[in-house]
């Protein structure tokens, strides 16, 4: 515990503190992040930023989301605080925030972990970020409102796919029981952050199914879906939620693939696994990063080459 005693020294010392996490950010970066910026908030912590510059709509419900930054003319912040982030490359909104602040900490809970702040609180046997932070605000003494709680647990239930992945433990019933004492809306947030879609994303995900392909007698699912589809959908950020996830839950499905495009920077690559392939390490290899069963990378080509080649590091580990 003595990370954690360090880190709450450095958050009250620091005037200017920004808050930053993964590039294509999920539930458990956005609602880690905006936890924390709650409860520094609530701290009495003044100058504190929330940068990340797209953040999906799916958790523009979460409380104080309309203070989310997407950049900031501040080019050097006292403390630097990265959440759920795995490596300096991965930080969304450009690292130089990071790279340029005083005093840097890294909250996460992924196990390729970097070690990249100058303090580092990490655990990877946390199946969510908002697990770590729990237990950081804990030892803070920084009080988990309803608010702040809404935040964690639209974490925890974006990073458990709703309590039903294999890393779900007995303390992250506890921590959610905690939160519901303190007026968490279980049901509600569940509802909003896993069930309901956007017109556009439904249109999405119907195409990516109506693409899918079953490969090596079914251990891998392919799908993808185009540019033209983000036009002719009007696709908003964040509306490929859940696409990858169809093909894993397929029955003799080992890795499921999907593949789409990023403005700008290629093509981004979605893996997910059920018990055989650690798509974590072909993540890697690329950039890119995640955890054991769920992890991705960015890389440059057209679809069929790009196919091949994830295709080729799969059918390696299968
Ligand atoms: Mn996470």
């Amino acid at each position: 515990m003595g990370t954690l005693k360090q880190i709450y020294e450095e958050i009250k010392e620091a005037n200017s503190i920004v808050i930053l996490s993964h590039d294509n950010p999920d539930g458990d970066a956005v609602g880690t992040s905006l936890a924390l910026y709650n409860a520094l908030k609530n701290f009495g912590k003044e100058h504190v930023d929330l940068i990340i510059p797209e953040c999906p709509e799916t958790f523009m419900f979460l409380p104080n989301a309309d203070q989310i930054k997407k950049s900031s003319d501040i080019e050097n912040y006292d403390l630097a605080i990265g959440i759920d982030c795995s490596s300096l490359q991965m930080l969304c909104g450009g690292n130089k925030y990071f790279e340029n602040a005083d005093k840097t900490i890294v909250i996460d809970h992924h196990d390729t972990n970097a070690m990249y702040g100058d303090l580092n609180f990490v655990n990877p046997d946390a199946p969510a970020c908002a697990e770590v932070m729990i237990v950081a605000l804990n030892s803070f003494e920084m009080p988990i409102t309803k608010d702040i709680g809404t935040c964690l647990l639209a974490g925890i239930i974006t990073d458990t796919g709703g309590f039903k992945y294999q890393g779900v433990t007995a303390e992250t019933f506890e921590f959610v029981a905690n939160l519901m004492k303190h007026g968490v809306n279980v049901s509600d947030v569940y509802r909003k952050v896993l069930q309901v879609k956007t017109k556009s994303a439904f249109e999405l995900a119907r195409a990516a199914n109506s693409r899918l392909e079953l490969i090596d007698d079914g251990k891998i699912a392919y799908t993808y879906v185009t540019e033209e589809d983000y036009e002719k959908f009007g696709t908003t950020y964040g509306d490929h939620e859940g696409i990858v996830d169809v093909g894993r839950d397929i029955e003799g499905v080992e890795v499921s693939i999907f593949i789409r495009p990023i403005k700008g920077k290629g093509l981004k690559v979605s893996l997910r696994s059920n018990d055989k392939v650690n798509v974590d390490e072909i993540a890697l290899m690329y950039g890119g990063g995640g955890h054991q069963k769920s992890a991705g990378f960015s890389v440059n080509g057209d679809f069929d080459t790009v196919k091949e080649l994830v295709l080729k590091e799969v059918r390696h580990y299968l």
